[in-house]
Formats: structure tokens, sequence, C-alpha cells
């Protein structure tokens, strides 16, 4: 399944290494590799069509390693299995594969399930973002340049309704009405975004669930992992990402649109865990923008599925012509519950703000 020279390049023997395909993500090939002696390893190919330059995640991942490994020396900051040629990344012609150590007891989930994997997920987002609070962002490229610009975004999606074939713009389009009557939520990120109060930070840009590890018997956060997208960004982008993935009993597939619901103990849980680790490092916009941290990812999210419908697919896989429409209408529908819970959600959050856990 794997070619041999990829194993090879990592020291591992191709001959008693088995692979098998790993993980639900939309974007890498991922695989769990165990060796002879019963090692394991995470090897994934890099989708170089999202990652334009695979340098840039390993470049800024190292730095981020070297920060930690000098403030927070304890932390557990996953970093690469250099090959045996001491390179970060193996190219194979056009690919570029990297490998990782499996952390051994270590499990994730793909939906949250109990309130305390919220927390437990949120507090390890959270405490990367404190541990990283402060490094000089300078040095770090973005590895997918405008990856949660919602202006940018915002654009794509009128550009993709422009250039849509007839039917599939026909049968979309009440649902492209219905987005375009949320742009309220691009026009604040346009506000937000000349605001010297809504600080750059360190993010990591893709918090679903399963990419934190858990401890596969108590379900405790181990450590995050996925780190393609580490780079600089806002608050909203990792908080807003939990509040999309973590509230509803189910996901973005979802096509019975009746079950998506904003669960407010699920919502609780996330901020307060967060919040343990992130709340004295907020500014006062940060902190007024929280609740829009949801809306503004939700939003995103569920324009950008509209677009690559539109657009004939191009982005994200998709198993039937409507995928991407249905996966964008769950976003819609979960935009909805959330809108609806502001006021009583918005006073969560102030008591969080007021008496961090
Ligand atoms: P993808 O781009 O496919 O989402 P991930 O890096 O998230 O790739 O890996 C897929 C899954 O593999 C994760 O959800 C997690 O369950 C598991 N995983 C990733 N890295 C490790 C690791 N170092 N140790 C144990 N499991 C891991
Ligand atoms: C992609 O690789 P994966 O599945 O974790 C996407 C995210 C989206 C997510 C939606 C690089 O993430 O931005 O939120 O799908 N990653 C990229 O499921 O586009
Ligand atoms: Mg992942």
């Amino acid at each position: 399944m794997i070619n041999a020279n990829i194993l090879k390049a990592f020291g591992l023997d191709p001959a008693t290494c088995e692979a098998k395909k790993f993980g639900s993500g939309h974007i890498n090939n991922t695989f769990l590799l165990t060796s002879a002696n019963g090692e394991r390893y995470i090897l994934q190919r890099i989708n170089t069509y999202v990652f334009r330059e695979p340098d840039v995640i390993a470049r800024n991942q190292r730095l981020a390693a070297d920060y930690l490994a000098k403030h927070h020396p304890d932390y557990l900051f996953i970093t690469p299995i250099a090959t045996v040629d001491g390179e970060e990344l193996h190219r194979e012609g056009e690919e570029y594969w990297r490998m990782i150590p499996f952390i051994p007891g270590s499990t994730s989930v793909d939906q949250a399930d109990t309130p305390k994997q919220a927390y437990e997920a949120a507090k390890q987002f959270g405490k990367m973002a404190r541990f990283l609070h402060g490094i000089d962002l300078r040095e770090f490229r973005a590895s997918i340049p405008n990856f949660h610009n919602l202006t940018l975004r915002y654009s794509a999606f009128q550009e993709s309704i422009r250039h849509a074939k007839e039917d599939r713009k026909a049968f979309a389009a009440e649902l492209t009405e219905a987005f375009l009557r949320h742009s309220d939520i691009a026009v604040t990120f346009e506000s937000l975004k000349t605001d010297p109060q809504f600080t750059d930070r360190l993010m990591h840009h893709d918090t679903k669930i399963n990419n934190v590890l858990l401890d596969k018997d108590t379900f405790e956060g181990i450590c995050v992992c996925d780190l393609d997208t580490l780079m600089p960004g806002k608050i909203i982008s990792d908080l807003g990402d939990m509040m999309r993935t973590y509230l509803s009993p189910v996901s973005e597939e979802e096509r019975d649109f009746s079950q998506i619901a904003v669960r407010d103990e699920y919502f609780e849980a996330l901020m307060r865990g967060y919040l343990s680790e992130v709340g004295g490092t907020l500014t006062e916009t940060e902190k007024a923008h929280l609740f829009y941290a949801g809306k503004f990812m939700i939003y995103m999210q569920g324009i950008r599925f509209l677009t690559d419908y539109l657009n004939g697919d191009v982005y994200y896989p998709v198993k039937y012509p409507e995928h991407n429409y249905d996966r964008a209408k769950n976003q819609l529908t979960l935009l909805q519950r959330l809108i609806e819970k502001e006021p009583a959600l918005q006073q969560v959050i102030d008591a969080c703000l007021r008496q961090p856990a």
C-alpha cells in the first residue's frame, strides 16, 4: 500500500512494517504504522493541492517546538521524526510525507459525546494557545494563505455564484440567498480586522475534537495533533471551530437537519475549558467577540461548502452530487440554532469571564 522507499526513508523495514489507513480527515492521507517490534507511528502524505508549500508547515512547527522546549519544557508538543537523512519531510516524486510518533495510550473521538470531552478538548487547545502566547509571530508564515480570511471567503462565494453552472445555481438558489442574508457576519469581521486589540496569536485553525488526543481509558486530554495549520491567526478561529463542531449532537455530515441542536451544557463546558487556560490573556475586543467566534466559523464553513458545491466540488471530497450542498445546509441550520440561543449563551460567557474555572 505504501511505497517501500517512503518507509525506508524513515528507517523502517518495508518487509515487516504494517500500515493501515487511519483517521477521518478530509485533507491529508493518514496511516498508522506498526513496526516488527511493535512501535507505532503516524505517517502522513501532505495534500499539496491544499498546502502548496509543505516546508512552511515544517518550519512553523519547528519554530513553535523550539519556543515551547525553552519556555514550557514539560509540554507535550508532537514533533516529526526526521528521515534517515535528517529531513523533516520526505519527498517521493511530487509527494511529501512526514512521520510522527504515535502517542501511546491515546485515542480520539469524532464527536463530543459528553460535556467532559468538550471541556478536555477545549482545555488542550487553550493550553497550547496560552503557552504560545507571546511567541514572536514575525518568523511564521501562513501554511494556507488567507485560510480564515472571511472577507476573501465571502468574495470567493460571490464569485462562485457568478460562475456556477446553471443547474447547480438554480438548485442552491434558496440556500445561497439564506447565506447572503447573514452577510453581517462578514461585515463584522471587516471592522474587527482593523482593531488593534484584535490580537494576532499562533492558532491551530482546525480544532475539531478528533484533533485532540485523549487518554483512552479516562478520556482526559493529553495533547493536540494535526498541526498543519498552526500559524498566526485570531482567537475566533480556534474557539469558533470548537463551537461549530462540539455543540451539536450530530456532525456536519448529518442530513437529518432536525437533529442539529446547540447543547447548552456542552457550550458551558467548552467555554470553561478554553477560558480556564486563555481567559487571562484576552483583550476587551476578544472578550466581546467570544460568541461571535461561533457565528464566524459556522458561517465561513457553510459558505466554503456552498462555494465548493457551486464550483463543482473541487476541494472537499464528495460521496454524491449534493454532498457539499447538504453540508452547507447543515451549517446554516447550526448557525440558526446558535443565533436563537445568543442571549442565554452570552450570559454563560459573561459568567465564565467573571469566574474562570
Ligand atoms: P487528518 O488531516 O487526516 O485529520 P490527523 O493528523 O488529524 O490527520 O490524524 C488523523 C487521526 O490520527 C487523528 O484524528 C488522531 O486520532 C490520530 N493521530 C494523529 N496523530 C497522532 C499521534 N501522534 N498519536 C496518536 N494518534 C494520532
Ligand atoms: C478540513 O482535514 P480536515 O478534515 O481536518 C478543512 C477544515 C474544515 C474541515 C471541515 C485544510 O479539515 O478547514 O473545517 O475540513 N481543512 C482544510 O470538515 O481546508
Ligand atoms: Mg485531523
